[in-house]
């Protein structure tokens, strides 16, 4: 299975580590490094043009979308985050290709650096294996998948 990781720039003090995350729970799922790409975009509001081109290129089974917004330091906030929520599930319903939303929206820095943690905290590896159990379902059980 190749998986995609689109991932924002903006605040990567801490999608840098979101990325870590989701790349060790790929890895610790048995994926090799070969089989996922990494794409860095802007910042979160680029994330679902660049999710949904990559799904529709059929390389990979699932997309992992990764980025910050910190309130505190985003006056438009509301209408970032919710474009780049929005937009993500519009790209997974229009591609059929199973999307993440490993993108943090917290209060202060300090609150997403608890979310970006070493280990099972970290929310880039939630969303990878929310990922990896998305493509299987639709790969498998409901069979409408790649
Ligand atoms: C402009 C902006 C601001 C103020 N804050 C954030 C943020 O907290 N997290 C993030 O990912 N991106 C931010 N951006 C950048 C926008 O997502 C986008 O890249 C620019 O508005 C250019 O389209």
């Amino acid at each position: 299975m190749r998986i995609g990781i689109v991932v924002a720039r903006f605040n990567d003090f801490v999608t840098g580590r979101l990325l870590t995350g989701a790349q060790q729970g790929l890895a610790e799922a048995g994926l090799a490094d070969a089989d996922v790409e990494v794409h860095w975009v802007p910042g979160a509001f680029e994330i679902p043009l660049a999710a949904e081109a990559l799904a529709a290129t059929g390389r990979v089974a699932g997309v992992i979308c990764l980025g910050c917004l910190i309130k505190g330091a985003t006056p438009h906030f509301e209408y970032i985050s919710s474009a780049c929520a929005h937009g993500i599930m519009a790209a997974q319903s229009k591609t059929r290709v199973p999307m993440a939303f490993g993108v943090l929206t917290t209060n202060s820095a300090e609150e997403a650096l608890e979310r970006a943690v070493t280990g099972p905290g970290n929310k880039g590896r939630e969303a990878a294996d929310a990922v990896l159990e998305m493509a299987r379902l639709l790969a498998g059980p409901i069979g409408v998948g790649q």
